[in-house]
């Protein structure tokens, strides 16, 4: 039964799965930190609770704390959210054996896509290709792993078995620097995960990371809801993703997500969860990770399906069956997310924290917020800098981009730095617009380092650029902008960009 949900998480994720609920008619119960008492998911929920103290390990990591609160509060299921429980086997077995319904898959799925080396020899059986790497489940030793590298070649990565994500990744050029790298990547995988293991795969550099929507109902239907290119990284936290990816076919989608089905398939998936693949440029794709949750990025793919992936999840939590066939899934036009992070894109990306005293949010047609955060609320340096994800459609790609130019050029907040302006280059960029980027894009052309140096070490520069970053913000926004050469522009060069790419 699902009738009262408990939101073990916080933020953005927390006000969208309330919704959700409320669209449902279902009851809420939030929980919440010391420095959260004020968050609109509180706000938002019938009932709140507090959890303590602002750090995550006194709070939203206090499985225990969390299960004595849904008891209380006759909460007959709980939502991770992504982050902090999410993916924690013990957390889904815990909440089973409490008799309180786990929105999301069964503990076994967990810990089978949990542990990375498990995930690669499950699917390698289900016929589902691997990045060639290791492909020996359980702890290897430095040994092995020094002993097997040349059979896999160099360039290759070092990964970390207990978890994804880039944590405990390593980039390894030579046999002579293999050993050191394995000890930090150890180091980092036991301070991450509590767990050293580590595995190998080959790098494939130039590749698009490339991820399928999977939705599955525990009594043998799955289907895919098609891709996210999540290629545009920094430091191994996504920074934008669109929807379709600018580098697929129809038939490059059916073959990728039948092998995504297949992947779910091998641990009997049941709920929603994401198929990661790497994929070059011969389009050949490699399955990466699996992710058991929901994903920060699943709005683009509600927005081309038309699909809400929290009520369907809540729906399977239910014992219904889906509400679609693979059939029924037809994508419509483009969306593109932004992750709107508090931080400042000219000072090396640093969280940007404080009180946000005033904010715009853009709006319109194809234009969507997600987001936990208003006027007068803190960003504090205890949870991630995230504070709203922009989301736009577009009927097509060159019309999702002019869309969300618009709207970030819109979006005003006043009180803590953003990476909006970071977002706004990337529009601007023709390697973007012309869809030609892939994993190593954002590390190799997108740091605003040089920017920020000039702002430091040159104040005079600083002052220049500045003063003309103000002079275009005003002009914009008092939309004092030669329209006829901008307005014609724009829409000459959607379509020409779309005549090129028919
Ligand atoms: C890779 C890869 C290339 N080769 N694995 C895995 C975790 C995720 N955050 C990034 N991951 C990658 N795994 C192999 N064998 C490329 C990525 C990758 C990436 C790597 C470095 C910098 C940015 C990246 C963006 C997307 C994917």
């Amino acid at each position: 039964m699902v009738s009262k949900v408990l939101i073990a998480n916080r933020g953005e994720i927390a006000v969208r799965i309330i919704r959700a609920c409320r669209e449902l008619g279902i009851e809420t119960v939030a929980v919440y930190s010391e420095a959260d008492r004020r968050a609109l998911h509180v706000r938002y929920a019938d009932e709140a609770y507090l959890l303590g103290p602002a750090p995550s390990r006194d709070s939203y990591l206090r499985m225990d704390k969390i299960m004595d609160i849904a008891r209380k509060s006759g909460a007959d299921a709980i939502h991770p959210g992504y982050g902090f429980l999410a993916e924690r086997e013990d957390f889904a077995q815990a909440c089973m054996d409490a008799d309180i319904t786990y929105i999301g898959p069964k503990p076994s799925a967990i810990a089978a896509m949990g542990d990375k080396a498990v995930a690669r020899a499950t699917v390698i059986k289900a016929g589902v290709p691997i990045v060639p790497g290791t492909e020996d489940v359980g702890n290897m030793t430095d040994a092995d792993l020094l002993a097997v590298a040349p059979k896999i070649g160099f360039p290759l990565l070092i990964k970390a078995t207990a978890g994804g994500g880039g944590k405990g990744m390593r980039e390894v050029r030579s046999l002579e620097e293999m050993p050191a790298l394995l000890a930090s990547a150890r180091r980092e995988a036991e301070s991450a995960f509590g767990d050293g293991n580590v595995y190998l795969e080959k790098l494939l550099s130039g590749a698009r990371h490339i991820e399928f929507q999977i939705l599955a109902d525990g009594k043998g239907n799955a289907i895919h809801l098609g891709e996210r290119d999540c290629s545009l990284q920094r430091r191994h936290q996504k920074l934008l993703e669109e929807a379709p990816s600018p580098a697929m076919s129809e038939e490059l989608r059916a073959r990728m997500g039948a092998v995504a089905v297949k992947a779910a398939q091998a641990v009997q998936y049941e709920n929603a969860g994401t198929i990661e693949f790497l994929l070059d440029k011969d389009e050949n794709f490699f399955f990466l990770e699996m992710n058991t949750r929901l994903q920060v990025e699943h709005p683009i793919t509600e927005m081309v399906t038309g699909i809400d992936i929290v009520m369907e999840q809540i729906r399977i939590a239910r014992g219904r069956t889906l509400s679609y066939k693979q059939e029924d899934i037809k994508l419509t036009g483009t969306a593109i997310e932004c992750r709107i992070n508090a931080e400042d894109p000219y000072n090396n990306f640093l969280p940007s924290t404080g009180v946000i005293t005033h904010s715009i949010l853009p709006t319109g047609p194809g234009v969507r917020i997600d987001t936990g955060v208003y006027p007068g609320f803190e960003v504090t340096p205890y949870y991630d800098p995230m504070i709203a994800k922009l989301i736009v459609w577009g009927e097509t790609r060159g019309q999702a981009i002019l869309r969300m130019r618009r709207a970030l050029e819109e979006y005003r907040v006043v009180g803590v730095h953003t990476n909006i302006p970071f977002h706004q280059s990337l529009m601007n960029s023709h390697r973007f617009m012309g869809g030609q980027y892939d994993t190593r894009f954002v590390e190799e052309r997108f740091s605003m380092e040089g920017q920020a140096e000039a702002k430091e070490g040159f104040p005079e520069i600083a002052v220049a650029l500045a003063t003309l970053v103000a002079h275009q913000q005003t002009q914009r926004s008092a939309q004092i902008v030669r329209r006829g050469e901008r307005d014609t522009s724009n829409w000459k060069w959607v379509g020409r960009w779309e005549r090129m790419h028919r």
